[in-house]
């Protein structure tokens, strides 16, 4: 009878919020390794500052080093990473990979997670390359744990990132399908207490489970020498020449990010004091 089943739903809800509960339960981690990686300017360090809740890294500076932070949040230690980033539209200057990859032994014994920050607009082939060379220094298993996390929100104002995604096309589907639908939109605008965060964490623990454990540097990468990884980021920058050539760097017009772009024609600056922490 509908009067009977009526009286069911909220105690069907009831019972759903309490197993969801439970699975966040059993997920929980009391301490949590995240390792920030993206093109240089997507907002990296800003969204370490507002998962950290405090300006910990700083903005707008191309940090040539690898730089680790580490506080409580919520009762749990939180150590974050933050990588100097690859170059959009230029060549990477091979220390600058190479501090991405030593990001994973500063937050030992490996992290729970990458977060790959890309702002929300326009993701060109060109975009989709970069992050697939990059990601591959840190080998393939990388992937398992990356979440991917959609800075510049406000740009989005009331549309579903979903909708975003599928207008975005294959390139940008190719990292969502790549992070196994694992995404997250975060608004940087938007500093402590704040449902986004606690929901955040969740996405990573849930992924944590899921994959058996935080991410380990596979027994063969951690017996190559670095001379043969170095030779790799040799090449990548040779087809990053040539691709540029080939693509050219197209930044969007009319978004408000484009001027993001164009930062990466700088020559990256001398090294910081702040940056050589480890
Ligand atoms: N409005 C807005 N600005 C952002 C956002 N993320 C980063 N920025 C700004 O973009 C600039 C570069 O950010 P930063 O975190 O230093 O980029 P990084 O090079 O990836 O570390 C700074 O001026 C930030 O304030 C965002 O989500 N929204
Ligand atoms: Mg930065």
């Amino acid at each position: 009878m509908s009067s009977t089943k009526l009286t069911e739903i909220p105690g069907d809800l009831e019972e759903e919020k309490r197993l969801a509960k439970a699975a966040r339960d059993a997920n929980h981690l009391p301490e949590l390794r995240l390792v920030l990686l993206g093109w240089r300017w997507p907002g990296k360090s800003l969204t370490g500052n507002t998962i950290l809740g405090r300006e910990e890294f700083h903005l707008e500076r191309a940090s040539e080093f690898s730089v680790k932070r580490e506080t409580e949040v919520d009762g749990r230690k939180v150590t974050i990473v933050d990588t100097p980033g690859w170059f959009s539209s230029q060549t990477t200057p091979t220390s600058y990979q190479q501090e991405m990859v030593r990001s994973v032994s500063m937050c030992s014994p490996g992290p729970h997670a990458f977060l790959l920050v890309i702002p929300v607009g326009m993701f060109t082939e060109t975009d989709r390359a970069r992050v697939e060379e990059n990601l591959a220094l840190l080998g393939e298993d990388v992937w398992k744990h990356t979440l991917l996390v959609f800075t510049w929100a406000e740009v989005l104002r009331d549309r579903p990132i979903e909708r975003h995604i599928r207008r975005e096309g294959r390139e940008l589907q190719w990292v969502v399908d790549k992070c196994k639908n694992r995404y997250h939109v975060i608004n940087n605008q938007i500093f402590g207490e704040h449902p986004q965060l606690p929901l955040l964490m969740e996405k990573i623990e849930k992924l944590v489970a899921e994959e058996g454990g935080h991410f380990r540097t596979q027994p063969e990468e951690k017996a190559q020498s670095a001379a043969p990884a170095e030779a790799n980021i040799g090449n990548l920058n040779s087809n990053a020449v040539r691709e540029e050539r080939d693509l050219g760097a197209r930044p969007k017009k009319n978004c408000s990010f484009s001027s993001l772009r164009a930062m990466d024609i700088d020559p990256p600056q001398s090294p910081m004091v702040e940056g050589v922490s480890d």
